[in-house]
């Protein structure tokens, strides 16, 4: 087992890390910019390391100054976290080089992945249904007229370097398409440096439902359930919910296994998910994830395990120590993501917390670095916290998650905690009857 490991992220993901390395005996490094010398992530490690000034480019994306942090400090591995350097595949390769250990997938894994139209393909060669679409990149009209032609209108075209709705252009019939093409290739170009883009089939209303899966270097590999995201703004997640209301046990089975085949038969090894569209009772492939993701904790909740220990110990080489047998689905778990924003403009709010209490009892946890003193610097991501609560059902849960947004005091700053209060409380959310147009419905956004 690791030694030292160098948490090469910030927030409360940063501390998360932490937390299962101090529970695995193992020490930890912080690494931070200047903005971040009293950040609690720093605070808590055995050792830290300043990586330069406060923009993210400068420092926690600086692939170098991680390398050298990690060389100084005589780190053994590099754990990602999620965001900045995460899903770089040049740089799990350099970790690599460097003789460190990285906690994640190989470099090669994450490359294909990282290239939507790879993994569409990828996807399609190991039996993952996807949405019917071109067979890879379309280069001109004359292309997107054959791909149309087997699908029919509408579609969406979509940027292969893509991901988070960027350089997406939906075309609602014929006339449409030559200006969604060059609008989806130009704004591909300028967003991700590649023109490339595909086809798909346009789907109206499908709920956003992702997979995780564990893979060992020994060939074993399971699904923790699936958690559903659909409730999203501009293509940020609000709220995500483990089990799906939408799915019954055959349903979750099926794709599970889908997942757990396709992992093994590309080799796949560490944490992923593959997130799926979900219309009329059936799943369309869009996209693998090849990092820890954000609402890894509603798995967590309802499976009693520590992903990022597993991610550890599979990084070590240790094998698996559960089968899928092994894995029982229990109750129901909620997180919601707390920005420092304006609950109805969202505008960042970032600035000095006054008092700050945050919810416990059974059921409930909080993910976060914030503390009462705290200055959120206005240089990263908005999200300060993770509500996390989970009950025995899904009524249980939304009963306690209520109790837990009134309880939870953050002064000082603006958040998101109002929104939550009123969609945890929406007849069509407590219904589960939502996919991922409803949330910008509701805050009449767009
Ligand atoms: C789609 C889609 C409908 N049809 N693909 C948005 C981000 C990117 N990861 C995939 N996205 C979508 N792809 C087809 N063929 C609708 C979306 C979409 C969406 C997906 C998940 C969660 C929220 C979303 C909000 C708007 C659009």
């Amino acid at each position: 087992m690791f030694d030292k490991i160098l948490v090469a992220n910030r927030g409360e993901i940063a501390l998360r890390i932490h937390r299962a390395c101090r529970e695995m005996g193992i020490r930890t490094v912080a690494v931070h910019s200047t903005a971040d010398v009293n950040a609690m992530h720093v605070r808590l490690a055995d050792e830290s390391i300043c990586i330069g000034p406060p923009p993210a480019t400068d420092s926690y994306l600086n692939i170098q100054a991680m390398l050298t942090a990690a060389i100084i400090t005589n780190a053994d591995a590099i754990h990602p976290g999620y965001g900045f350097l995460s899903e770089n595949a040049d740089f799990a390769a350099k970790v690599e080089e460097h003789g460190f250990a990285f906690i994640g997938p190989s470099p090669d894994h994450i490359r294909l992945m990282g290239d939507k139209i790879t993994a569409r393909q990828t996807a399609v060669e190991v039996g993952i249904p996807v949405v019917p679409g071109s067979d890879g990149v379309v280069a001109d009209l004359d292309e997107a007229k054959v791909a149309v032609e087997s699908i029919g209108f509408p579609v969406l075209i979509k940027a292969s370097a893509g991901g988070g709705g960027r350089g997406m252009k939906v075309a609602q019939s014929a006339k449409e398409l030559p200006d969604a093409l060059d609008d989806a290739k130009r704004e591909a170009l300028a967003y991700f440096g590649n023109a490339d883009v595909y086809i798909e089939k346009f789907l109206a209303h499908p709920r956003h439902i992702e997979v995780q899966i564990l893979a060992d270097n020994h060939g074993n590999v399971v699904y923790l359930g699936e958690r559903d995201c659909s409730l999203q703004r501009r293509h940020q997640k609000v709220l995500e919910e483990a089990p799906s209301p939408a799915l019954n046990q055959a349903e979750r089975h099926e794709i599970g296994a889908i997942a757990v085949a396709a992992a093994k038969k590309i080799g796949y090894r560490n944490v992923g998910t593959m997130e799926f569209l979900y219309e009329n009772g059936k799943f369309y492939f869009i996209e693998m994830n090849t990092r820890l993701q954000v609402e890894h904790p509603v798995t967590e909740m309802i499976c009693s395990l520590d992903i990022v220990r597993e991610m550890i110990r599979i990084a070590a080489g240790a094998p698996l120590g559960f089968q899928q047998k092994d894995i029982r689905f229990s109750g129901h778990a909620i997180e919601c993501r707390i920005n420092a924003e304006n609950p109805v403009t969202f505008m960042p709010s970032p600035g000095r917390v006054g008092d700050y209490h945050a919810p416990g009892g059974l059921g409930v946890r909080v993910d976060s670095a914030l503390y009462s003193g705290y200055t959120v610097p206005p240089h990263y991501d908005s999200m300060i916290s993770k509500l996390i609560v989970h009950g025995t059902n899904r009524n249980e849960c939304l009963m306690r998650l209520r109790r837990a947004l009134d309880e939870y005091v953050i002064d000082g700053i603006e958040t998101t905690i109002p929104l939550h209060q009123r969609l945890v409380t929406d007849t069509d959310f407590v219904n589960g009857d939502y996919d991922v147009n409803w949330l910008e419905k509701q805050v009449g956004d767009e």
